[in-house]
């Protein structure tokens, strides 16, 4: 059985991962507007990743005992700068999102709740690659500037991302 201020927290992070799902639906649908459909690509497939990280940890409350509740979702940001201004806001929410992993795997050895704890290393692992990931792609755009036919090509190389899940 999942402890209550375990299960809260985790509650919470669930309507982190909701609202990071929403996000970056609305950076690849402003991607797309602009033409940029490596951009656009990259976010669609970002989106669904987070709703996955989403239903790993409503499961997870919900095996252990406890109730995962389905937040309703704020409307995320619709317009955007540029390409810099969405790449810096990824940036900046993932590293929002590896704060509150943090706070909750902290919260776990507190508690001494050692299978909580473990299952999320898994979150872990994945921000260090998000974060990383973030910052790379930030500095290139930052090497690009204005540059148009820079852009074009980072917008084509984005195209054929890898995707690890
Ligand atoms: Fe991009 O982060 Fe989920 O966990």
């Amino acid at each position: 059985m999942i402890l209550k201020e375990i299960e809260t927290k985790i509650n919470e992070q669930v309507f982190a991962e909701a609202k990071s799902s929403h996000l970056y639906l609305s950076m690849a649908s402003w991607a797309e507007t602009k033409g940029y459909a490596g951009v656009a690509k990259f976010f669609y497939l970002h989106s669904d990743e987070e709703r996955e990280h989403m239903l790993k940890l409503i499961k997870y409350i919900n095996e252990r005992g406890g109730h995962a509740l389905i937040p309703s979702i704020p409307q995320p940001l619709k317009v955007f700068d540029c390409l810099a201004h969405v790449f810096k806001d990824f940036l900046d929410h993932e590293v929002a999102i590896s704060n509150m992993i943090n706070g909750l795997v902290d919260l776990c050895l507190k508690n001494k709740d050692y299978t909580t704890h473990n299952f999320l290393q898994w979150y872990v692992a994945e921000q260090i690659e998000e974060e990383a990931l973030a910052r790379t792609i930030l500095d290139k755009l930052k090497l690009i500037g204005d540059d148009k036919g820079g852009l074009y090509l980072f917008d084509r190389d984005l195209e054929k991302f890898p995707t690890d899940e």
